[in-house]
Formats: structure tokens, C-alpha cells, sequence
């Protein structure tokens, strides 16, 4: 009897001995979905707790599965975290359960790191489109004419997912028109212009692209 009463009372983390736990999970993972599972038992009193921030903590609830098992879930949207121009990629917070050793109270826990990865989820955008430009035909070739061409990727900043390449996809049958490089959407006139015989409207269609690893 007395044996039964402390088992209901302990807290116990597996497999033992250890405390840190770390999860990758997409950034797409949905609300009420599993972030991983935890065995923890016999439990009493099971709670989350922040770590660092506090706002980490709220992105997460748990759900007893079994005896011996709780789910930890997502409770809250995690779209916003790594799609962000001060991205954050990491959440932290900690479960933690009482023992009673009919005494004291002792809270032992279990860090759980969660690292949140980008998912190219956006396309890019061109700002300010659709450009207009006009040049004069006596501009020397290789000149720059035009440097305002912009499109930005709302993916995780710096990473090849948000990072944009550009390319004249038509209208410059004639080669009158490059791009300073992929990444550089400077248009230079590489031909001359001659307005008499003919260069008057150039509809020059530009894309912007995200890179493709694969
Ligand atoms: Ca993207
Ligand atoms: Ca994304």
C-alpha cells in the first residue's frame, strides 16, 4: 500500500537521466498537431514552463495519449517565426512534473528545444511593377539604365529560399537588353537604339525566381 502511494506520487522522465530533448518540426505544422511524444510516468500535476521567453511556452500544449505517454501538440501558429526579417528559429520551454516525497515537493522537468524550419511558402514579388522606362537612343551601350527593378521573397531571410533570381523571359528578341547579373536586376542596354528603324517599345517580361536546390 504504502509502495502504491509513492508510485502515485513520483514523476518520472524517460528514458531516464535524460533532460534535453530536440525537435525539428516545419514551420507549416498545423495547430493541434504532434510535436513529438514524451513517456513520462508515473506523472502528477504535468505542466509546461517557460525557459528563456516566455512566449515560447504558449506555442505548445500537451495531451495525455496513455498511461505512460503525453503528446506534445502545437497550440499556436509557428508561420510567422522563420518567415520574418528578425527570424527565430528556435523555442524553447520545459515539462515538468511534481514528486511528492511526502514532504517536499521536487519538480523534476524535461528541456525541449524546438528548431523551426523554413518552408519556401512564398513567391516572390515585384515591387513598384510594372516598370516604365524610357531611354534615349543616343544612350552608349552598356550603360545602366534602369536599377529599380526589385522583387522581395517573404521566406526566411539569407537562405536559399528567399533568395531571388531574375532573368528577361521575352520581348528582347533583339538582345538590346541584359540583366547586370541573376541577382542583380540592373537593365543595361547592350545594343544600340536606333528610333527610325523601329526601337520604340520594348515590352521586356522579367522574372523573379527563388533558386532551386534540388
Ligand atoms: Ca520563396
Ligand atoms: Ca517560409
Amino acid at each position: 500500500m504504502a509502495e502504491l502511494y509513492t508510485a502515485s506520487n513520483r514523476c518520472q522522465f524517460y528514458p531516464q537521466g535524460e533532460y534535453l530533448r530536440f525537435v525539428r518540426v516545419p514551420e507549416n505544422l498545423k495547430v493541434g498537431e504532434e510535436v513529438l511524444k514524451i513517456d513520462v510516468y508515473p506523472r502528477n500535476n504535468l505542466n509546461l514552463q517557460p525557459v528563456d521567453k516566455d512566449e515560447d511556452v504558449h506555442y505548445f500544449t500537451y495531451r495525455d495519449l496513455n498511461r505512460t505517454t503525453v503528446s506534445l501538440l502545437l497550440a499556436k501558429s509557428l508561420e510567422d517565426l522563420v518567415d520574418n526579417d528578425n527570424p527565430r528559429n528556435v523555442l524553447k520551454f520545459k515539462v515538468s512534473c511534481d514528486y511528492d516525497d511526502g514532504e517536499d515537493t521536487i519538480t523534476s522537468s524535461l528541456s525541449v528545444t524546438v528548431y523551426v524550419e523554413d518552408i519556401n511558402d512564398h513567391a516572390p514579388i515585384f515591387e513598384g511593377a510594372p516598370y516604365n522606362i524610357a531611354v534615349d537612343e543616343l544612350t552608349p551601350v552598356g550603360l545602366t539604365i534602369f536599377r529599380g527593378i526589385r522583387a522581395t521573397d517573404h521566406d526566411k531571410p539569407n537562405t536559399p529560399n528567399s533568395d531571388v533570381q531574375y532573368a528577361i523571359i521575352a520581348g528582347n528578341e533583339r538582345g538590346k537588353f541584359a540583366l547586370e547579373s541573376s541577382h542583380q536586376a540592373f537593365l543595361i542596354l547592350r545594343r544600340s537604339l536606333d528610333y527610325d528603324t523601329g526601337d520604340r517599345d520594348f515590352l521586356l517580361t522579367v522574372t523573379a525566381s527563388f533558386i532551386s536546390v534540388i
